[in-house]
């Protein structure tokens, strides 16, 4: 796969200074990031320890036959969750894919309920029902984990209109992998997110492979989506997913960008279409973005993954721009953090996912009766004419 990532992310180590996703400088007054306070610059880094530490965790319960069924690891991608979920509300909804765990930490699941989860016990948030792959928190607005490639981008377009529908003043995040970039579905949810001009961000998280296919052999034009965005009248961002000041800076333009998305042409009076959307994407009406987070992800692609399809000297160098010693390197250079604050939040992250370990390890396993709740809600489920489910009414 292409070094521009790792280049880019060398260069940045070097000035010690994040550029912005287009490559221009900006001033500090422009910069989000210098509006970001030391607890807001913390809150990142304890939030990507955890995941980190967390995982680590989670590989070994893996291993030691905890935890059943598919699991992927998000080590080395923490920045693209912590960097775009920190430039959202918690009541921003969010989807995601399969790999899931950093999202549903970063939007402030507690951690004992996603290690239950996986453990398949009853205090997991989807009472062990879900596994690894379906991390869902209503609370926190996390609408999954899904692990069919691709069909959750449906969903996100369903949560944008939601957003709009109701006009709320909310924008909702639809991450996914290279691997869905081809599926059909995309495809759709771009082209409805496009027409509707929905308040949404399609997260490109681009790791350079689907299970061990190179971006390159599986997507055309896959150096360029740019033009993918502007076919589908997207605005179109590009980050180093290595950085997450760089994420995040991103992210806050776009997602102050798709806020409060409206109908293009829409007349609150007569409650009507006037004309057919032009597509003026001129940077002032807030509309749909797409954004391609340039990451790496350290670990194969699921637990069980020989990695014929990279060198070990690839995920070094990749390794070499890890987004946590970078972020720790940039707050210490820049009197952010002192050294023992940062090996204090370390350890914190550390005892929290072993806490997890324990809380899950001493958790019920979910009784026989659970089988047979949450299947369907229960409009569909015991229905008696008349009465709709207390969460439609
Ligand atoms: C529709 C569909 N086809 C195939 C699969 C099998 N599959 C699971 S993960 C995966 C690769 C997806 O890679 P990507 O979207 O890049 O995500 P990453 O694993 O890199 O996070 C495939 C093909 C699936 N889950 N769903
Ligand atoms: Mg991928």
């Amino acid at each position: 796969m292409s070094t521009a990532t790792k280049d880019q992310a060398s260069a940045e180590k070097a000035s010690g200074n994040a550029p912005t996703s287009n490559g221009a400088s900006v001033t500090s007054s422009q910069d989000p990031v210098a509006d970001l306070s030391n607890e807001q610059l913390l809150k990142m880094l304890s939030d990507m320890m955890l995941i980190r530490r967390f995982e680590e965790r989670t590989m070994q319960a893996y291993q030691q036959a905890k935890i059943g069924g598919f699991c992927h690891i998000y080590i080395g991608q923490e920045a693209t969750a912590v960097g775009s979920i920190g430039a959202t509300n918690n009541d921003d909804p969010i989807v995601t894919a399969y790999r899931d765990h950093g999202h549903a930490l970063a939007r402030g699941m507690h951690p004992n309920a996603c290690m239950a989860e996986m453990y398949g016990k009853v205090t997991g948030c989807a009472k062990g029902k879900g596994g690894s792959m379906h991390m869902f928190d209503k609370p926190n607005a996390m609408y999954g984990g899904h692990a069919i490639v691709g069909g959750q981008n449906p969903l996100g377009a369903g949560l944008g209109w939601a957003i709009q529908y109701n006009a709320e003043s909310k924008v909702a995040l639809c991450y996914m992998g290279d691997g869905a970039l081809n599926q059909g579905a995309t495809h759709e949810a771009m082209n409805l997110a496009s027409i509707y001009n929905l308040p949404l961000i399609f997260v490109l998280e681009n790791n350079g492979y689907s299970m061990g296919t190179d971006i390159a052999r599986g997507t055309a034009m896959a150096h360029d989506q740019k033009s993918r965005a502007e076919a589908y009248g997207l605005r179109y961002f590009e980050c180093d997913g290595q950085d997450v000041l760089d994420t995040y800076r991103t992210f806050k333009a776009a997602v102050d960008g798709a806020r409060n998305a409206r109908p293009i042409n829409y007349n609150e009076e007569t409650g009507k279409r006037e004309s057919i959307p032009t597509y003026d994407r001129d940077g002032r009406t807030p509309g749909p973005a797409y954004v391609n987070v340039k990451t790496y992800r350290y670990q194969g692609h699921s637990m069980s993954d020989p990695q014929k399809y990279r060198t070990k000297d690839e995920v070094a160098d990749f390794k070499e721009v890890d987004c946590i010693n970078r972020l720790v390197n940039w707050m210490i250079e820049h009197d952010k953090a002192t050294q023992e604050e940062i090996t204090a939040l370390d350890k914190a992250a550390q005892q929290a996912s072993k806490d997890a370990i324990k809380f899950a390890e001493e958790s019920p396993d979910m009784p026989i009766e659970e089988l047979y709740t949450d299947v369907y809600v229960n409009v569909f489920g015991p229905y008696k004419k008349g009465e709709a489910h207390p969460d439609f009414r």
